[in-house]
């Protein structure tokens, strides 16, 4: 592969990492891309006026993903996620105005395999036990119906994932390079390298985006489930985390867990089964320009009025967030209402608007959290409210424009997950405020690595301590708040979501893979 040798060759201070990622997406253009998510870049929809049409998802990740097609022939397999997706199943999509297209292939299993995949393992099992946020007293409680799930649900969809790639890889004379998503998907590595002879076999890169428990914690699962999820994983060539700590934790956890593997820490590698997989860590960001282009929108302009008006013109503390309990959206209502409690001068001054995107309903959890926090905001205003003044207002749907109009006008953006692979809320608030206002983050979101010099870091449980931060924000005097906010938008500029994807493609290349 006359890229790989090119990269390799390159002086590392050739350039910025951009203009060698232009480099190698040309060197990989000889190559196949296959991307494996749960979610694909687009969802269809049909009505009788407009027939079947696609809506394009929102994300950076989507952005990030579908700029490598640009360059390289590539598709996307992922579930149908409405019954339009099923019935279009399969084609060429042109995503942008150069005429290229992107092969979009709909998987569609049976409905009780999605849920059992979907709604009891991936959410909760998985989500839970990465973001340490089982109550192990009482969950999990792997039951029948849960190993019913595994069987026929998670390991079912995963060899389908497996079989569409597989299908992929051999309809291609060109090398093929498979880019996996997430923990949905874990099994889908092994799957595909036990189904493909040694010649067939792609480059694989597995990105897992949220973090990933210690040992200790995996030691909760069953063997047989943290044993195939381990033997998935260690079939990528490359596996990426957000942190540093998270490839740790994984390699740490194959050492605990997983019999006849060896593991180096420092060259980030675990050997297993005649292979190596390389473990990295590529934080993932967001997309600076896009994001600016959306900011300085119609839509938004509207918005920004709209939440002006509601909010009047008092101080505004901010959080926008999935309705999530990882996000510990409700000990920021504690917090928010302790803070009230020790420093009365913010009475009738300061408003808390937390704007929700409901998230995972599906899922028992996710409903009572929703319920709970509810509550929660109620509670504060039956306490501190006054006919004139509603401390806590929660607006619950989902509209990015409505998002980025708030994280424009707060004076506080609060970031208090309980764990986080990246957060990128954390990342878009500073560029998109307009004034210069305070980020409180969470020590234990992956963002936090890059951002703690410009935020007010603390530790996500300490209700006291975060209700401390509030009024420091609050009270912070402009210089302070000035200086802070340049140092965040200058941390999240240098390092966009296009570096996310180069590093990827520098890891391959510098692998010779
Ligand atoms: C997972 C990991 C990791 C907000 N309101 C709406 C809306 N948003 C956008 C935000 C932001 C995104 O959603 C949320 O991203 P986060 O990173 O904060 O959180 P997760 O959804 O949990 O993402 C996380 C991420 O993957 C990437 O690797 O950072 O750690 O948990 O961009 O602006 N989007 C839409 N409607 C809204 O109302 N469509």
């Amino acid at each position: 592969m006359s890229g790989v040798l090119t990269a390799n060759n390159a002086p590392r201070d050739s350039g910025s990492l951009r203009q060698r990622c232009e480099a190698l997406q040309a060197d990989f253009s000889n190559r196949r891309l296959i991307i494996a998510a749960n979610r694909g870049p687009l969802t269809f929809e049909g009505d009788e006026d407009r027939g079947l049409h696609f809506k394009r998802g929102s994300g950076g990740l989507v952005t990030a993903l579908t700029g490598l097609p640009q360059h390289i022939d590539a598709t996307w397999i992922a579930c149908a996620q409405t019954e339009a997706d099923t019935t279009w199943h399969e084609g060429d999509v042109q995503f942008w105005d150069n005429g290229r297209t992107v092969r979009v292939q709909f998987l569609s299993p049976d409905p009780a395999a999605y849920k059992g995949y979907y709604n009891v393992i991936a959410n909760p099992l998985l989500w839970f036990l990465q973001h340490s946020m089982w109550d192990v007293p009482r969950v999990p409680v792997i039951d029948r119906a849960t190993w019913q799930a595994w069987h026929e649900g998670y390991v079912a969809v995963n060899r389908l994932f497996a079989d569409a790639i597989v299908g992929r890889v051999r309809a291609t004379s060109r090398p093929a390079l498979v880019m996996l998503q997430d923990y949905h998907l874990y099994l889908v590595p092994r799957f595909v390298r036990d189904l493909l002879r040694r010649r067939e076999r792609p480059t694989t890169l597995h990105f897992v985006h949220i973090p990933w428990s210690g040992p200790e914690y995996w030691a909760i699962l069953p063997p047989a489930m943290r044993q195939a999820i381990l033997e998935g994983l260690c079939a990528v060539d490359v596996l990426g985390f957000q942190t540093r700590e998270d490839g740790l934790n994984f390699i740490r956890t194959c050492e605990s867990h997983l019999p006849r593997a060896h593991v180096n820490y420092r060259r980030g590698r675990v050997w297993y089964r005649n292979h190596t997989t390389h473990v990295r860590d590529f934080p993932i960001s967001i997309d600076v320009e896009a994001l600016r282009q959306l900011a300085v929108s119609e839509e938004v302009a509207v918005y920004r009025s709209e939440l002006q008006e509601i909010m009047g013109g008092q101080q505004l503390i901010v959080r926008v967030d999935r309705s999530e309990p990882s996000k510990n959206i409700l000990r920021g209502f504690q917090a928010f209402e302790e803070m009230l409690e020790l420093y009365p001068e913010h009475h009738e001054r300061v408003r808390f608007l937390a704007m929700l995107v409901p998230s995972r309903l599906g899922v028992d959890e996710y409903q009572d959290y929703l319920d709970e926090l509810m509550a929660a905001a109620g509670r504060v205003n039956a306490r501190y409210g006054t006919s004139e003044w509603e401390p806590v207002r929660i607006l619950v749907g989902e509209s990015r424009p409505r998002a980025v109009a708030a994280l424009q006008l707060y004076d506080v953006l609060l970031v208090n997950a309980i764990a986080d692979g990246m957060n990128l809320v954390a990342k878009e608030g500073p560029i998109v405020n307009q004034l210069d206002g305070v980020l409180i983050l969470s020590e234990r979101t992956g963002a936090c690595q890059q951002l703690e010099s410009g935020a007010l870091v603390i530790p996500p449980c300490d209700v006291y301590a975060t209700a401390q931060a509030l009024h420091q924000a609050l009270i912070m005097p402009p210089e302070g708040r000035q200086e802070r906010a340049d140092r965040l938008r200058w941390l999240v500029e240098r390092e966009d979501i296009s570096d996310w994807l180069c590093r990827q493609l520098e890891a391959v290349a510098e692998l010779n893979l």
